[in-house]
């Protein structure tokens, strides 16, 4: 069996979904997704230039040596934009295995340990009230876990991911006007002073049950990280995520001697590597990988089986920048792994969006169910790919009241 040709498309509706499909001589295909959000164009360039020239010809049932072959084969290894081209390759070799066995992914992975997996929405608020009735309309639908991020009083610019005007969503962080970013302002003692009450407040309006998330987005020093996780306790959430800068493992530290609050970490990382230490040191409860950004689900699963030794459980990453591609790899391992936690998914779902991706995975009342379809279970429609094409866009960029960069 052989590899005979690969395309790689760019663009979807509000987003630019970088796809790839494999086809091989015997008339089937596999699709990946390698969406780097906000760099989306570097890893189809690197599909297309280096990685679609060697798979023709190879064996597509050799994923691991395919996978190997390119990661070794780099000698520069890993970062984000090599690991999503590999990634997208690695996720349309496990559809084309799965779709030659006749049976859905997560079979091949041992078989499922769950019927659905538990999902997080995001609530948003400009402030406290905003926020809280950003919650109720999650709890009504069902949602048994929620990320919750608010304005802070005195903030101008507000803080990570909170909309601008009440009332509205922010859940997509994306601005299509062109790569220059917008600069929001951060203050790291006016947040220190404000969110832990407000979750707290949080806590005591939604009652015991209500599994409250909440995301740093990396902006706190170690020290800073360690005393907000202490203040926060009271709180009891789920998981506390990014606390701290995530390329510097040592940080979590001092936090664990001064806080049993769960951490979560690593929709930044591209490696086993990159959280090595932090699970075999046990310094985190929650692995937040993305499928797309570790080189697909031959690394990935080797990252969840790692966890697993230690007492780490999933939390993949879930931005509406990965495609439904990258959530359908998710959802097979999210059935299938011991150590499964939590997903984050944001209902974005919408109906173009569905026309290009069609499949069988559902969402119902804060549960994601997998499809049955063989393989990954999803499909692509390349005539409604002719719609789109790529639109430049960007993140903002965080900057202190005097001017100086900090981390988004
Ligand atoms: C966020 C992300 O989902 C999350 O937890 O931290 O939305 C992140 O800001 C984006 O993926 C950045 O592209
Ligand atoms: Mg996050």
């Amino acid at each position: 069996m052989k590899i005979t040709d690969a395309k790689v498309f760019v663009g979807g509706p509000g987003k630019n979904y970088v796809t790839l499909k494999i086809m091989t001589d015997q008339g089937g295909y596999g699709l990946g997704d390698a969406t780097l959000n906000n760099r989306e164009t570097l890893p189809a360039a690197y599909l297309r230039d280096y990685l679609v020239p060697n798979l023709i010809g190879m064996d597509p049932r050799n994923s691991e040596d395919i996978w190997q072959f390119f990661y070794r084969g780099a000698y520069f290894r890993r970062g984000p934009i090599a690991m999503a081209a590999f990634g997208a390759i690695d996720m349309a070799l496990w559809d084309i295995k799965g779709k030659l066995a006749n049976m859905p992914l997560y079979q091949l992975f041992g078989g499922k340990s769950r019927d659905s997996a538990m999902v997080y929405a995001h609530a948003t608020g400009t402030d406290l009230e905003d926020l809280m009735a950003s919650i109720t309309r999650y709890v009504d639908q069902g949602y048994e876990a929620v990320r919750v991020q608010c304005g802070i009083p005195g903030m101008p610019g507000s803080g990570y991911a909170v909309p601008e005007e009440k009332g509205a969503k922010r859940d997509y962080i994306t601005d299509f006007s062109g790569v220059r970013p917008k600069v929001e302002i951060w203050d790291s003692e006016r947040y220190m002073r404000f969110m832990p009450d407000a979750l707290m407040a949080i806590r005591e309006r939604f009652g015991p049950d209500l599994k409250i998330l909440h995301d740093v987005h990396h902006r706190l020093t170690p020290r800073e990280a360690a005393a907000f996780a202490k203040a926060v306790e009271p709180a009891r959430l789920f998981w506390l995520e990014d606390p701290t800068p995530a390329e510097d493992q040592g940080a979590l530290r001092l936090l664990r001697q001064h806080s049993t609050v769960p951490v979560a970490i690593g929709e930044v990382f591209n490696s086993i590597w990159d959280c090595q230490k932090l699970i075999e040191e046990e310094l985190i409860d929650f692995i937040r990988v993305a499928v797309t950004y570790v080189g697909g689900i031959t690394h990935a699963k080797r990252i969840v089986e790692l966890a697993a030794l230690h007492h780490v459980r999933t939390g993949f990453h879930g931005a509406p920048s990965h495609s439904p591609i990258c959530m359908a790899a998710q959802a097979h391992l999210n059935v299938w792994a011991p150590n499964f936690g939590i997903q984050e998914y944001l209902v974005l779902g919408t109906d173009e969006c569905d026309a290009l991706f069609p499949s069988d995975h559902r969402m119902e009342r804060g549960r994601f169910h997998v499809s049955e379809a063989p393989g990954l279970g999803v499909d692509f429609d390349e005539s409604q790919a002719e719609r789109y094409s790529f639109q430049p866009g960007s993140h903002p960029v965080a900057r202190l009241e005097d001017g100086t960069m900090w981390n988004y």
